[in-house]
Formats: structure tokens, C-alpha cells, sequence
């Protein structure tokens, strides 16, 4: 499957935001990474639906669009997506869970589901032709610059047997959370296809970001 990188907005230099993205779109890469927290679902705030609107109309980049919201059915029609976008919606914030896939699916975007460290993959099972992508949290989300929760390398590498003995071998596994230059390869090895980057890899300080995104794109 096409290895693919999404660079975590919230960890860009907002005061150089158009020079990031510009630099994004020279470099191919495949996803805008945009953490959506409400303050209830995880203890943070965020990006928000200006930000997303903002961005949408000045890249042609899709964006990848994680919503740590609780209830995010209700905010759904507060985002601006369509075709080609992905948009996360975590098992843990919903009771309505295939309704809200459903909704993405509707509006022309790409539905992914997310997991945090602690679900166990079972909880998707009927939410599997809802889907075209899951995300694994491989920290527990609400902030960057956390250290990775090592027993998602085997859930990551127990999720694409799972998806791949089910006849789901389409549904891209994205990782999200300390996807550093080595984890990323642990990662990689594990089954996932598109990598969450941030402060521990394409955003880090230690190098230039080209350099940082040649870099992740040979290791993965
Ligand atoms: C965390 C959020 C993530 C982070 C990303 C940061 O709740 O969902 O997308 O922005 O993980 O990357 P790093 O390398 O600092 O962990
Ligand atoms: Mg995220």
C-alpha cells in the first residue's frame, strides 16, 4: 500500500503557516494532519472551524481532519470538506457512531475511524464498510510532543492482519502520536500506510523540513 506522510498542523510555526504549506505542496505530500479538540473529549484546545475553512480555500493539499470532539455528529456541517479529504471521528466520543461515518461518507469525503490506545480493535467490527481508513492513536491524544505507547505497534500490526482476513485489504491504517524517524519505521513495518508528523519528525528542530520529509519518506 502507498506509504503516505500528514504533517500535524498544530505543530507548524503559525507566524510561517503559508511558507510551511507552500513547501508542503512542492514536496508532494499527501495530507494536511488538522487536530480538532474540544476541551471536553481531551483536555486541550486546538485548531477550529475558521482555521479549516482558511486553509481549505488557500491549498489544494486534502486535508486529514481528527476530530477529538465529544458528540462530533453535532459539529459535523461546522467543517468545511468534500472530496478527497479524510475525517476521523474517535469510537470512544459517539454513540452514533455508523451515523456520523455515514454523514462523512455522504458529504464526498473519506470516513476514518479512530482508536485510541487503550480500544481494543473488536470495537470497529461493525463499522467496517463505513470506513475506508483507521487511525490508531499511538499516544493518548491531546497533545504533541508525547512518548509513544509501545503496545500500538502490535495493535497496528493485529489491525491489518484483522482488516486484511475480513476482505478489507483497501482500508488505509494511519498512525497518530510520537511517529518519530525510528518509530515511523517500526511503524511502517507494522502495516501502516499514512504517518501523522510532528514534532518528532518533520517538525523537528534538529533539522530543515525538507531534509525532515526526505527523511521520513526513505524510512517509511
Ligand atoms: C495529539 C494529536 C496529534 C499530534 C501529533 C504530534 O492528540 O492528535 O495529531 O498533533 O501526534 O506529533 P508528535 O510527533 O509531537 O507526537
Ligand atoms: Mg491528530
Amino acid at each position: 500500500m502507498e506509504k503516505k506522510i500528514s504533517p500535524s498542523i498544530m505543530c507548524a510555526d503559525f507566524f510561517d503557516l503559508e511558507k510551511t504549506v507552500r513547501e508542503f505542496e512542492r514536496l508532494k505530500i499527501e495530507y494536511l494532519h488538522i487536530d480538532i479538540m474540544d476541551g471536553h473529549f481531551v483536555s486541550n484546545y486546538t485548531l477550529g472551524t475558521d482555521f479549516v475553512r482558511t486553509l481549505k480555500s488557500k491549498t489544494d493539499i486534502p486535508l486529514d481532519i481528527h476530530l477529538m470532539v465529544e458528540k462530533p455528529e453535532n459539529v459535523l456541517d461546522w467543517f468545511t470538506f468534500g472530496k478527497g479529504d479524510y475525517v476521523s471521528v474517535h469510537v470512544e466520543s459517539t454513540c452514533h457512531l455508523q451515523k456520523v461515518l455515514a454523514a462523512i461518507r455522504e458529504r464526498g469525503a473519506k470516513p476514518m475511524v479512530a482508536i485510541n490506545p487503550a480500544t481494543p480493535i473488536f470495537m470497529i467490527e461493525n463499522v467496517l464498510d463505513d470506513i475506508d481508513a483507521v487511525l490508531v492513536m499511538t499516544v493518548n491524544p491531546g497533545f504533541a510532543g508525547q512518548k509513544l505507547v509501545r503496545s500500538t505497534l502490535k495493535k497496528t500490526e493485529d489491525l491489518r492482519k484483522y482488516l486484511d482476513e475480513k476482505g478489507y485489504e483497501n482500508v488505509e491504517i494511519e498512525v497518530d502520536g510520537n511517529v518519530s524517524f525510528e518509530n515511523a519505521v517500526l511503524m511502517s513495518k507494522a502495516g501502516a500506510n499514512i504517518f501523522v508528523a510532528g514534532t518528532s519528525s518533520v517538525f523537528s528542530k534538529d533539522g530543515i523540513l525538507s531534509d525532515n520529509i526526505g527523511k521520513l519518506r526513505e524510512l517509511i
